[in-house]
């Protein structure tokens, strides 16, 4: 992606609701949908990119009236299968509010949780089933990327791809978008 400076590997983008993000273990591990269009890169494929150095992630949002927002993180890493896809992450700016790394939601890690293998830390339910996607929640969620594609519907809370410091709990955005830049070798 040639946007702020370059050098991006997307591994995550909604933008039309046309693939299905309520997905298997297996799924999301593997990676599904077009590369031209919605996708997941694959927990696996993300992990051995990650591998390879030491990287940033930055999340692009926009909503039904052209607002865009972004978040971004000087690190990132996500571990292999045997420890759930745990990710690690750090460092953040943006135009809008952190949840990732600060309040009650924050991801760094936590396991990968599907709606087939319940890996979260709410004990009563499993956040993939309640808050159908495929994403490390906690106990569940601030951000849901992977929720269901809404389309700006405001009735439904947490289930749709939610960013909760920007536009709260009952609104789906258009458009999100996740990527990854490498900033060096492995520290
Ligand atoms: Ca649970």
């Amino acid at each position: 992606m040639d946007i702020d400076g370059g050098g991006w590997t997307v591994f995550q983008r909604r933008f039309d609701g046309s693939e299905d993000f309520y997905r298997s273990w297996a799924e999301y591990k593997n990676g599904f949908g077009n590369l031209t269009a919605e996708f997941w890169f694959g927990n696996e494929k993300l992990h051995h990119l990650l591998s390879q150095g030491s990287f940033e992630l930055r999340m692009d949002m926009s909503d039904f009236t052209g607002q865009t927002r972004y978040v971004k993180y000087t690190h990132v890493d996500v571990m292999d299968e045997s420890s759930k896809y745990t990710i690690s992450i750090s460092g953040y700016s943006g135009n809008v509010g952190d949840c990732f790394t600060a309040g009650s939601q924050i991801i760094s890690n936590m396991k990968f949780t599907t709606k087939d293998q319940d890996n979260d830390m709410y004990v009563s339910d499993n956040c993939g089933i309640l808050f159908p996607s495929g994403w490390w929640h906690r106990s569940c969620h601030c951000s849901n990327p992977n929720g269901l594609y809404l389309a700006g519907d405001a009735t439904i809370f947490g289930k749709g791809i939610i960013y909760q410091p920007w536009l709260g709990y009952y609104y789906s955005l258009r458009t999100v978008r996740l990527m990854v830049r490498t900033v060096g070798s492995k520290k």
